[in-house]
């Protein structure tokens, strides 16, 4: 499905995001950046060492990626140009400002697909998996913030935004939340 936000068209897919046909992916990394389990097993399988390489190049200079924080990299030989690799919360009961930084996730994506002109970005469900984040209580934080990042930034590169969900559950609880958005178009 498919929604407006002033200039910029909100996509919903369900598969697997390594696939997207976007200029930049989105990676639920971990702080390390050395890869994991999860979405972040995925891009770096199919992007190849590439990605890994640049990973390490970053840690060799900043030390990692805080928690909603995000740096950028090649996509390898992904269809993308770029991954940017996001640090989500782990959920720990809600009381660790898990929401907070979870926003401040997709914020932080979103700028720096902004800085590095991309026009399409690509989003899994941060936190959602191994993380352990309520599918319900994320999804509004990240369709919120998008909207919050574009409304702040009218002269935005970015033209298409892509919730790619991967398992049915996300798929259904993004779909409810987009089609009942009256903000949206
Ligand atoms: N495409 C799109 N979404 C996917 C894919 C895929 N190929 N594979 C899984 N998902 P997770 P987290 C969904 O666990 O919770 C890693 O080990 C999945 O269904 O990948 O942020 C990292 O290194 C879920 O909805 O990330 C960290 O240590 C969403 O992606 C840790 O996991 C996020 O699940 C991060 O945990």
């Amino acid at each position: 499905m498919e929604r407006n936000f002033q200039s910029t068209v909100i996509e919903l897919i369900q598969g697997d995001i390594t696939r997207a046909e976007v200029d930049g992916i989105v990676n639920a990394a971990n702080s390390s950046l050395l890869g994991g389990g999860g979405v972040d097993g995925a891009i770096h399988r199919a992007g190849g060492s590439e990605i890994l390489e640049e990973c390490k190049k970053i840690r060799a200079r900043q030390g990692g990626c805080p928690v909603g924080e995000a740096v950028i990299t090649t996509a390898g030989r992904l269809p993308a140009k770029y991954v940017i690799h996001t640090v989500g919360p782990v959920w720990n009961g809600g009381q660790h400002e898990e929401e907070g930084k979870l926003h401040s996730c997709y914020i932080q994506s979103l700028e720096l697909a902004d800085q590095y002109e991309l026009e399409s970005v690509a989003f899994p469900n941060i936190s959602t998996g191994i993380y352990g984040f309520p599918k319900t209580l994320a999804a509004p934080i990240a369709i919120r913030a998008v909207k919050e990042f574009l409304s702040a930034h009218p002269q935005t590169s970015i033209k298409k935004v892509q919730f790619v969900c991967f398992d049915k559950e996300n798929e259904e609880i993004y779909r409810k939340l987009l089609e009942q958005d009256a903000e949206l178009l």
